[in-house]
């Protein structure tokens, strides 16, 4: 397995100015007839190599004249074949078998219907080709088969021909825009159809397509209007407007990604695109509308302007992130989006950072790219372009962008030539900013500060702390905007000159602010303005004076996760006092705090002060292992997983009686999915669950959960009821699960909760239960979706079952990554990330975990996505 590096990038020596394809469809032996022009660009070069894996190759001809076969050179990776002019035609027949393609990429048959999924380098198992971005071709695609149940025949584009020849159907589609390989698609079966219609801001009338599995048509509504918002949002916001006369979604079950963005043919996986208040929740309600979005505006941002090489990917995916972000905060509520952004960082993008996969958004290095589709590239990459957006505002960045796409449009750039765009649209200096794009790693951010009585001010250092990560050691200060206020005793906000739009600018790696006034309360870090750790040493009352006073619900939020995170590392510290790391400072401070007295004071401000119930339901939940530990280089799993539920239920004994009362004096209204009934219904549960955690309202919660589960109208009720009762009363649980699956145990899509739910069961025998539920009728290893909701919440999310003491989790793990990965490695590759983190965890897990680490990259046949990450870890 070899290693690509950035640095190395060259120009191609050929292009393809022109595809033609023909698809002969059988699920065993699918005929790929491929014509290409080619074009030579570097009149050095005399010989093209095209890439192709696991092809079967039935002929080449050169203009015509076929090749016999030692005129090229054929290997796994390829076919090379000389060329010594400027312009040739080449056609080349290939066999492949959608059927055995497990892989789900490239061309595969699932469910009677042929799909495709090409990004990042599935092409080349399509058909030989220059499979890389910055190829950019006119495709015509021309797909026939004599199954009838291949109903809908389609492919990129505008729909030229439909006829048939004898018995064998044909459809002929032509894509007018320049694309390359990876935006291709090809969808062949039969499926039920909603259609409208939107009219874009310059009158081009265009059909908007949802094929759906049949039956479940008015299940595709929701993503219709959602298409249709991203549409309108697109054209007020950035100008941009569609480009083709059809616009296709297909919904399909077996999918390795959420969605992809093909020219004119998106596919998405189906639980993105289904829903009805019976079967989704709010969150899939607002998941779908945020991936629609974020494939529509791929049209733009990935499409239309390409990337010129996959180590650019952030390029399309961190500004596509940010677009969508955008778009999803318009739509609903700016507070619970952006805090889940910030989860999303903390939780999974900071872990990766202290990974052995740590990458810049921009990586240098990469042995198998579908591994780079990262919460790195992706999360922290739209917060580089939020940073971007902050800094030169809503109008400057409007700027860059419209000077991006006059430079750029129907090119394979970088995101030098994004940052470019930006800085000379602005007449700004970026250049130290740009570090974001090479520098690996969370940039700790120390503060302290200093009052001077005398002058009546307060100094704030800054230090900047870049910890050296698995593939960087040398590390240097970025340029880092910090959105700070300053709160007086009497929690007014001081006047700050020195701060510019709200931020203090922290660029080397000391910087110091003074303010006017002493005894400030400083809150940093307001709305997340850069993905980087705030280590100011806050005393509770400072936190507690915060969420009383701050101006900003964002900051309220941020500081209350300080005030459990305190909690519950001191009471970890308490229960593993004598087995206490040296150097955790934040442990050694904490140690004394009284968690009790805290949880109380913390409940009072929240039941006294007159906080709104969107801001209120934030400050009720805990926050997750990974933000609690902040700080904690190792910990033990069990004994913090345990910390963190003393402290939810001591929280609980502080405001769990006034949770039963505020739960029924709740509304119930039938089920709609808008911003006030989403912060309603999220805020039942979290007073639900604090009831049932409370003692004295335990019993009467339990009824009600009982009954409110019964009664709802919505999945999102029904499932947060499941959530409580899978925590405090099993039997209950194991009672709602059963009428659960004897309601929905036809559909594969809600069964996913169902799965996930056992998952992440507390029980002893969790590991004989996985065993049983992948017997189950609706499991399939095959399936990726039910291999995530079973394995991958298991190991992501069930602590306790899958850190055993003797790791027996870590092996059932290993176990069946082995086998997974000779099905879809993309997947194994996706699910070992809870293994590779066996550094952050103390002894005994640490060495269990890495013997499993051991065990899988010393197996054979290991795929490349498996074997890039195993010997990383190993390292
Ligand atoms: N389909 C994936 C996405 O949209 C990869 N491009 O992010
Ligand atoms: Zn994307």
């Amino acid at each position: 397995h070899i290693v690509k590096r950035r640095l190395d990038y060259e120009k191609p020596d050929f292009l393809i100015s022109e595809t033609a394809l023909t698809f002969d469809l059988f699920p065993e032996k699918t005929v790929v007839t491929s014509v290409l022009l080619v074009k030579r660009q570097n009149t050095k070069a005399s010989h093209i190599t095209l890439d192709g894996e696991e092809l079967c190759l039935v002929s080449v001809s050169v203009n015509d004249k076929a090749l016999s076969s030692d005129e090229y050179e054929l290997n796994a990776s390829g076919l090379k074949l000389c060329i010594d002019c400027d312009s040739v035609e080449l056609k080349i027949v290939t066999e492949i078998n959608p059927k055995q393609n497990t892989s789900l990429e490239g061309l595969y048959y699932t469910q009677d219907a042929y799909c495709t999924q090409c990004e990042a380098e599935g092409f080349r198992k399509i058909t030989y080709y220059l499979d890389r971005p910055d190829v950019l071709s006119i495709f015509t695609v021309t797909i026939r088969t004599t199954d009838a149940p291949n109903k809908y025949l389609l492919s990129n584009g505008n729909l030229v021909k439909r006829y048939k020849e004898g018995d064998t159907d044909i459809a002929v589609w032509h894509d007018p825009h320049p694309k390359p390989s990876y935006l291709f698609a090809l969808v062949a079966g039969d499926f039920d159809l909603l259609v409208d219609t939107f009219i874009t801001r310059s009158g081009r009338v265009v059909n908007l397509e949802l094929y759906l599995e049949k039956g479940r048509l008015q299940q595709g509504q929701h993503a219709l209007d959602s298409l249709k918002k991203a549409m309108k949002w697109d054209e007020d916001t950035y100008g941009l407007e569609y480009d083709l006369d059809v616009y296709m979604v297909v919904a399909v079950d077996f999918f390795n990604m959420g969605a992809m963005e093909n020219k004119g043919l998106n596919v998405f996986n189906s639980k993105f695109v289904l829903a009805d208040a019976k079967t989704a929740t709010d969150e899939d309600f607002f998941n779908i509308e945020s991936i629609i979005a974020h494939e529509y505006f791929h049209n733009w941002t990935g499409n239309r302007v390409t990337c010129r090489d996959w180590f650019q990917l952030s390029l399309k995916e961190g500004l596509t992130v940010f677009r969508d972000q955008q778009f999803s905060a318009d739509m609903s509520s700016y507070l619970s989006t952006r805090i889940s952004q910030v989860k999303v960082m903390r939780e999974h993008q900071f872990v990766e950072d202290t990974g052995p996969m740590s990458h810049p958004i921009r990586p240098d290095e990469v042995m198998e790219m579908n591994n780079f589709y990262t919460v790195t590239v992706y999360d922290k990459g739209a917060e580089v372009i939020r940073m971007l957006h902050t800094l030169l505002s809503a109008e400057g960045f409007r700027k860059g962008m419209d000077l991006y796409f006059a430079r750029h449009d129907g090119e394979a750039v970088t995101c030098d030539d994004f940052v470019d765009a930006m800085a000379t649209a602005n007449n700004m200096d970026l250049q130290h900013f740009r570090q974001w794009y090479s520098q690996s790693g969370t940039p700790l951010i120390a503060v302290s500060k200093k009052e001077n009585d005398l002058a009546a001010t307060t100094e704030f250092t800054f230090t900047q702390v870049n910890p050296k990560t698995a593939d960087q050691k040398e590390k240097s200060p970025l340029f880092v905007p910090i959105v700070a206020e300053f709160l007086d005793t009497s929690g007014k906000v001081v006047d700050a000159p020195s701060l510019t739009n709200s931020s203090i600018i922290v660029n080397e790696q000391h910087n110091s602010f003074s303010v006017e006034g002493t005894n400030l309360t400083p809150v940093l870090l307001d709305k997340f303005s850069a993905p980087v750790v705030i280590d100011y040493d806050y005393s509770i009352p400072e936190l507690l004076h915060i969420i009383r006073y701050a101006s900003s619900s964002y900051a309220k939020w941020d500081a209350s996760q300080r005030v459990f995170s305190a909690c519950i590392q001191a009471r970890y510290a308490m229960q593993i006092s004598n087995a206490t790391p040296r150097g955790d400072k934040l442990i050694n401070n904490r140690n004394t705090l009284d968690v009790q007295g805290v949880l109380s004071e913390y409940a009072n401000v929240l039941v006294n002060a007159d906080i709104e119930g969107d801001v209120l339901v934030e400050l009720l939940s805990l926050p997750s292992t990974e933000t609690a530990r902040t700080g904690l280089k190792t910990i033990d799993p069990i004994a913090f997983e345990d910390a963190s539920e003393y402290v939810q239920k001591s929280f609980a004994e502080h405001i769990g009686g006034h949770a039963l009362a505020c739960l029924s004096a709740s509304q119930v209204a039938t089920y709609q999915y808008s911003v006030e009934q989403v912060n309603q219904r999220a805020l039942n549960a979290s007073w639900l669950k604090l009831a049932v955690l409370n003692e004295d309202t335990r019993n009467a919660a339990l009824l009600e959960i009982e009954q409110r589960y019964i009664q709802s109208d919505n999945m999102t009720d029904r499932l947060n009821c499941l959530k409580v009762c899978q925590i405090e009363n099993i039997d209950l649980f194991d009672k709602l699960m059963s009428s659960f699956e004897q309601e929905f145990g036809h559909d594969a899509v809600i069964m996913d909760k169902w799965f996930g739910l056992h998952a992440t069961t507390k029980r002893v025998d969790i590991l004989a239960q996985l065993d049983l539920l992948r017997a189950h009728g609706q499991f399939t290893i095959n399936n990726p979706n039910k291999v995530r909701a079973l394995i991958g919440s298991f190991a992501f999310y069930n602590t306790l079952g899958f850190h055993q003491k003797h790791g027996a989790g870590y092996k059932y793990l290993g176990d069946y990554l082995l086998d997974l990965d000779k099905v879809n490695p993309q997947v194994a590759s996706r699910i070992v990330t809870p293994l590779l983190q066996f550094e952050s965890f103390n002894e005994p897990y640490k060495s269990l975990m890495k013997s499993q680490i051991e065990r899988i990259f010393t197996s054979k046949g290991l795929s490349r996505d498996l074997f890039e990450k195993a010997s990383k870890a190993l390292t």
